[in-house]
This record gives C-alpha cells, sequence and structure tokens, in this order.
C-alpha cells in the first residue's frame, strides 16, 4: 500500500495492490490533506527566490498581472496579507543583506506555519 498525493492535489491518495487480481486500486483524496508546502518568496513557483519574484508580486499588484498561484508563497514576510511590502521584504533579502523571509524560507519546501486568510497552495513545490 502507497500513501501519497498521487495527483498533487494536497490530499493524500492510498495506492493498493491486489496480487491475486493482478490490479492496483488507487482511492484517491483518501485521508487527511497533506500539509501543502510551498517557497516563502518564490511567487512565480520556480523553486528559487529572484528578483523575478519580487517583480511578480509588484505587477501583481499594481499592474493587474495575473492571480498568483500561490499566495502564501509571495507572502515574503509572512504577515498574511499580501502588499508592497512583500516585494520589498524579497528585494532587501536579495540585494541588501537583508532578513530572509520566514519559515519555510526561500530554499525549503514546507508548510506555512502562521494560519492566514491567503489560499492553500497545493503542490506549490514538492
Ligand atoms: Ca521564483
Ligand atoms: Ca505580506
Ligand atoms: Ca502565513
Amino acid at each position: 500500500m502507497v500513501l501519497a498525493d498521487l495527483d498533487e492535489d494536497g490530499h493524500a491518495d492510498c495506492a493498493t495492490q491486489d496480487f491475486g487480481a493482478s490490479s492496483v486500486s488507487v482511492l484517491r483524496g483518501a485521508g487527511p490533506a497533506t500539509a501543502a508546502g510551498f517557497r516563502r518568496g518564490d511567487a512565480d513557483l520556480d523553486g528559487r527566490s529572484t528578483l523575478t519574484d519580487a517583480v511578480l508580486v509588484l505587477r501583481r499588484l499594481f499592474l493587474g498581472g495575473e492571480a498568483l498561484r500561490c499566495e502564501d508563497a509571495a507572502d515574503s514576510d509572512d504577515d498574511g496579507a499580501l502588499r508592497l511590502t512583500d516585494a520589498l521584504f524579497l528585494l532587501l533579502h536579495l540585494f541588501a543583506g537583508g532578513a530572509a523571509p520566514p519559515e519555510p524560507g526561500p530554499a525549503r519546501c514546507g508548510p506555512d506555519p502562521t494560519e492566514d486568510a491567503l489560499a492553500r497552495c497545493a503542490g506549490a513545490c514538492r
């Protein structure tokens, strides 16, 4: 039996094999949701925090850019809201020796340690 998020919808799926019938059954969405992970600061979800992530946040906020796939990842300062300070926080970290974005941080894929109203990020990273 395998417990894993096979379809990357943020819910654990359960796969079982039946050797007698030579078949595999997949129970989708069975069990509790796996923790939705992301890298904080990686707004475009390419696995790295760079200038383009800050630009993406600015475009979303001020230029009517498309909705972000993972607002938690774009919430660089983890204050639960997406605003100008998130882009500035990331820029300060990247170019001015500012503090790194809080847990799970820009390098590690992990869940959001603080509850907020931002949409959960299913399958934003692994
Ligand atoms: Ca990125
Ligand atoms: Ca924020
Ligand atoms: Ca949060």
